[in-house]
């Protein structure tokens, strides 16, 4: 009888060749169609809401490698399984490379911009595991037979353990080159970085007002007034960033208008470029939660590119679409109501990040991420609600997705030990396009205090706060803080989860005073 975990490492090497000529392929067909990454993409479009939310909650940014290492894991398993089985019968094994296939064939056929040769790493990919399994399952079962039994006339020559041996490592060592070395090949052939260093960015016609220092309190712990690019948060759907060189970018503007638009990234520049300062926050962000930054971006305006195009009467809806195949619908009427949204080519005075949407994304205040910021934007399409719903619509998501009246304690840090006596309370609040009218702070559910609200710097943009609480005493403290937007409402009590249009609730934290 081969022994059990022999056959398990046989099935890995098989798939490890399986996945490594999936990758080679992927060279040709681009970096999406690779099997694994096929898989986790269509996983991240199937992944039921709830799984999606605990994901985030648990693993933040991380949720993406966390995802392909469950990807990697499970195909282990699966892969030890079908070495078990080709031992025996070498059909089933083979039929589980070819399962593999099959469903990597259809995860890169169901992504939204996939061409036909999306199936091809898949494809190869399969057929190669189940050559493999078959090839070197054959081997084993030859080379135990003088020790296992009577010789079978019926196969071919014994084999040696050693060759078995050789040849498995051999699978496995190939794979290993062949693997990396097709990533690399892929990543390179993709690299955008030579054409994103070529652009020059015009300077902005309209500049931003400056913030004004009042704006931005020197306490320490507090965020700085501007998120810097390196810090700014990440959410996207993309396993492996879209890379677009500008030079075969171009944006279409189409659908309830009376003139179609291609423009190309060099007519987007020749456009009067402005400066928006804008806090950009996520719907998936949880009370007191880090996914919010402030930048200031520099791009086209969207609505002086709309008129051009005429919107007809009827449109409500403006549907962006990203290289990848992201939807975003965001309301027509806010984008035309005088709001300064953007066709955004700058962050903080550099190029557009990759993984922020080089080489052009969309920002339109007072919304979150979801419903307005769509990154590699590639298509406009003016619409009807009725006629279309964006990807976050289809999963259950609010269609407005205004961005809410949101607080949060930055100082001190949670469970922080202070001295007794004054202690420095501090944060931020935004309420973006309505704008931040007062903060109020409460100890230990005592009444509530106002906060000292730092200069206004506009309506699109985060404001901190700061508040001295006097008379500290020792103990265990519960701080809370509650926001009121410039029209007059106030922060709600009652907790909402990120699901379906933004947490609400009150930011608290809890410090020890020494
Ligand atoms: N193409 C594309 N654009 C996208 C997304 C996405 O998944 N794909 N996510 C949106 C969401 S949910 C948010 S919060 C913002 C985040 O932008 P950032 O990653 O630059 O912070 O991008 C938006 N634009
Ligand atoms: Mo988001």
């Amino acid at each position: 009888m081969l022994h059990a975990a022999a056959a398990a490492v046989i099935g890995l090497a098989a798939a490890s060749a399986s996945v490594a000529v999936g990758e080679l392929v992927a060279v040709m067909s681009g970096p999406q169609s690779a099997p694994v990454i096929a898989v986790g993409s269509a996983a991240i479009d199937l992944t039921p809401t709830w799984l999606k939310e605990y994901a985030v909650r648990t693993f933040g940014t991380s949720d993406k490698p966390v995802l392909l290492a469950g990807i990697y894991l499970t195909m282990a398993a699966i892969a030890a399984l079908a070495g078990l089985l080709t031992v025996r019968r070498p059909t089933l094994g083979a039929a589980g490379f070819a399962l593999f296939g099959g469903v990597g064939i259809w995860a890169a056929l169901s992504r939204p911009t996939a061409t036909i040769t999306a199936a091809l790493p898949s494809l190869t990919a399969g057929l190669t595991g189940a050559v493999v399994v078959v090839w070197l399952a054959g081997l084993a079962r030859r080379s135990r037979r003088p020790l296992a039994g009577p010789p079978d006339a019926t196969s071919g020559p014994v084999s040696s353990r050693r060759a078995v041996l050789v040849a498995t490592g051999g699978t496995m060592a190939a794979a290993a080159v062949a693997g990396v070395g097709g990533r690399r090949l892929a990543d390179s052939r993709s690299d955008v970085t030579a054409a994103r260093n070529a652009v020059r960015i015009p300077p902005a016609a309209t500049r931003a007002s400056p913030v004004p220092p009042a704006a931005r309190p020197a306490i320490a712990g507090l965020p700085s007034f501007y998120t810097p690019n390196a810090d700014f948060y990440r959410v996207d759907t993309a396993l492996t960033l879209p890379r677009i060189d500008p030079r075969d970018w171009s944006l279409r503007v189409r659908g309830l208008v009376d003139r179609p638009l291609l423009i190309s990234f060099d007519e987007l520049l020749r456009r009067p470029l402005e400066e928006v300062d804008h806090t950009l926050s996520c719907v998936s962000n949880e009370v007191g939660g880090p996914y919010v930054g402030t930048s200031r971006w520099l791009g086209a305006s969207l609505p002086a590119l709309l008129r051009e195009a005429g919107v007809r009467s009827g449109a409500e809806q403006l549907v962006g679409r990203s290289k990848d195949g992201m939807t975003i619908g965001t309301p027509l009427e806010a984008v035309l109501d005088g709001r300064q949204a953007l066709l955004a080519v700058a962050m903080n005075g550099e190029t557009l990040p990759v993984a922020h949407g080089f080489p052009c994304r969309s920002v339109v205040p007072g919304f979150y991420g979801y419903t307005s910021a769509t990154k590699w934007l590639v298509d406009l399409e003016v619409t009807t609600f009725a006629a279309h719903d964006p990807y976050w619509v289809k999963r259950g998501w609010d269609r407005t997705g205004a961005a809410k009246t949101t607080s949060r304690i930055d100082v001190p840090a949670p469970f922080a030990r202070v001295a007794a006596g004054d202690v420095t309370v501090a944060g931020t609040a935004w309420a973006t396009h309505r704008g931040i009218a007062a903060v109020e702070v409460r100890v230990d559910g005592g009444p509530w205090t106002q906060a000292r609200l730092a200069a206004d710097a506009g309506v699109d943009l985060w404001r901190q706060w700061s508040y001295d609480w006097t008379g500290a005493r020792p103990g265990t403290h519960r701080i809370e803080v509650r926001a009121t937007d410039a029209g007059g409402n106030v922060q709600t009590e009652a907790r909402a989860t990120p699901f379906p249009s933004g947490s609400t609730g009150w930011h608290s934290t809890v410090v020890i005073v020494t």
